[in-house]
């Protein structure tokens, strides 16, 4: 046995991305920006964030408010259902925990669904398990600076587990559902879930 030279380690590198790499997907290193309609640009300002029980209770944070809460710094892979997928992405955010944590001391109760509503009125269902428990955030910078609008700012879901189109961007509300409905893409043919893992880009798939 030859021991482990630099080379060797070089030509394994390849492999390592593989295996980081869902079926079916490649890795870019830029950014691509994908959005259904124009870019909206809600003024700090106006901007708000609201998580609502399924009774109808609800909390509010002005955009002050929402930074002022703890926040985390996340650093995770993502990938798009239209394949690509962007390795070691970082970003600053409050955890979904977090604002449950908050809402429900002004009253607010979950449920077991979640749907997430922008502005430009685009909207997402994810479980409310796949949310919690550290798993989902709103994000609001990107790198070291302010989320770009193109890419969701000033706030975006971000939800790293399951393919980007469920981490809605401009997000402006949580809604707590006792029963799934489907969100935009998931009411157009797009899967309920979308584990990257388990390839389930389209409704029917597995
Ligand atoms: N509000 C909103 N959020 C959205 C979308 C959108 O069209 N509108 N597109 C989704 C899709 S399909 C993807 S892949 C990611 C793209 O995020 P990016 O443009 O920052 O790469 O945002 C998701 N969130
Ligand atoms: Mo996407």
């Amino acid at each position: 046995m030859t021991p482990i030279s630099r080379g060797f380690r070089g030509r394994r590198q390849p492999e390592g991305a593989a295996a980081r790499l869902p079926p079916g997907q490649y890795e870019t290193r830029d950014f691509p920006v994908l959005s259904a309609g124009p870019t909206p640009r809600t003024p700090l300002s106006v901007w708000d964030l609201t998580l609502r029980s399924p009774d109808g209770q609800s909390a509010r944070w002005t955009w002050d408010e929402f930074v002022a809460l703890p926040r985390e710094k996340i650093t995770v892979d993502i990938h798009c259902v239209t394949k690509w997928s962007k390795f070691g992405t970082s970003w600053e955010g409050i955890a979904i925990d977090t604002l449950i944590s908050a809402a429900a001391a002004r009253g607010v109760k979950t449920a077991s669904y979640v749907m997430a509503r922008s502005d430009g009125g685009y909207t997402t269902n994810v479980p409310l398990a796949d949310l919690t428990n550290g798993k989902g955030w709103i994000a609001f910078n990107y790198g070291d600076a302010p989320l770009p609008p193109e890419h969701g700012g000033p706030a975006r879901l971000l939800v790293p587990h399951l393919y980007f189109w469920k981490s809605a961007k401009w997000v402006r509300e949580l809604r707590f559902m006792e029963n799934d409905t489907p969100g935009f893409w998931e009411s157009l043919g797009y899967h309920n879930y979308g584990d990257p893992w388990r390839e389930q880009r389209y409704a029917g798939d597995e």
